[in-house]
């Protein structure tokens, strides 16, 4: 890896410390869902992806796959692909493969460690691919690394991943994408509406992982931050809000406690909950409405046969 990579991937400060004690200071603790994603929450969460609850994954992969050439034909030859939360990259592969002489790969990501190691297996199977890793917040202006001589840039956003957002929110986080993109398009992923039983299964599964998973931002605190959470005290809760229409995560303290951050300490009563997580589902309509709310035309959309999970192409108006 070139010097200039290693260095926009290791300059990032993800402000860890600041997040959570400013989070925990509030009324209603909270723990922003973004700080999951330490190398050991992202290994954790490609676990849950492989949960046989979590059909979200599993589902989007069948889709990209069975549409890959549809969707390459929509997205042009040459394309530079901007990936918002890249993750373990293995989705993009399916649109690397499928793409007529794709021009580069722009993944960003808030674990730059994690980015690294993905972008190095990367580089190792498609030599021909131009990269421009980026380690940063994607909600934040970000300045995305030039890339000369795409004929086109489209955004890749899979997972469901716009459902960590309120509805107002996604939509002027989509407009930001739609600027930061300068035009082209926006393929993203968007989790459904359905049977509340089926929701509540995925963010709780049997073997614990979500858990672990949530628990994980109290493990992080104590690894880089000295804290000293009890991981035990706090117990993982992940209803389905109905009228919200939204999985809501929390950990909830079991007992009258107290942790000990960088600043001082943080005090719990009993069964009082840090909300950690919120992942909205939308009908297939409703995202259209708000895609067209931040200035895309919403063109074609895929969908499974359960209508579990959906992938809408947004071209820029
Ligand atoms: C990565 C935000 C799409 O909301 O399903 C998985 C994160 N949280 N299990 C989701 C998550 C708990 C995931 N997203």
């Amino acid at each position: 890896m070139d010097a200039r990579l290693a260095e926009t991937i290791e300059s990032f400060d993800d402000s860890f410390a600041r997040g959570l004690s400013e989070g925990l200071r509030r009324a209603q603790k909270e723990i922003p869902c973004k700080y999951f994603y330490d190398a050991e929450g992202s290994a954790l969460f490609e676990a849950i992806c492989a949960l046989p609850e979590y059909y979200q994954t599993r589902t989007e992969v069948a889709l990209l796959r069975r549409h890959a050439a549809e969707i390459a034909g929509l997205i042009g030859a040459r394309a530079e692909i901007v990936e918002f939360g890249a993750g373990s990259a293995r989705k993009v592969r399916i649109l690397l493969d499928a793409l007529e002489s794709p021009h580069g790969y722009s993944p960003i990501d808030i674990s730059g460690a994690y980015l690294r190691g993905v972008v190095q297996r990367l580089a190792a199977d498609y030599p021909r691919l131009r990269l421009a890793p980026l380690a940063g917040d994607f909600t934040l202006p970000l300045q995305l690394p030039a890339l000369a001589g795409a004929a086109r840039r489209a955004g890749f956003f899979p997972g469901g991943t716009i459902g960590n957002f309120t509805p107002d929110a996604a939509m002027a986080l989509l407009r930001r994408m739609r600027e930061m993109l300068g035009g082209g398009g926006l393929l993203v992923g968007v989790d459904l509406v359905k049977d509340p039983a089926l929701l509540h299964a995925a963010y709780n599964d049997a073997a614990g992982i979500t858990a672990a998973f949530n628990k994980n931002l109290l493990a992080r605190a104590n690894r880089e931050l000295a804290a000293d959470f009890d991981l035990d005290a706090f117990a993982h809760y992940a209803p389905y809000n109905p009228k919200a229409q939204r999985i809501e995560m929390y950990l909830v303290s079991l007992k009258r406690q107290s942790a000990r951050l960088p600043d001082g300490m943080v005090e719990f009563s009993a069964g009082e909950a840090i909300h950690t997580e919120d992942s909205h589902k939308y009908s297939i309509e409703s995202f259209r409405e708000i895609a067209a709310r931040a200035g895309f035309s919403p063109r074609a959309v895929w969908t499974d046969e359960n209508r579990l999970f959906s992938l809408h192409w947004l071209e820029a108006r």
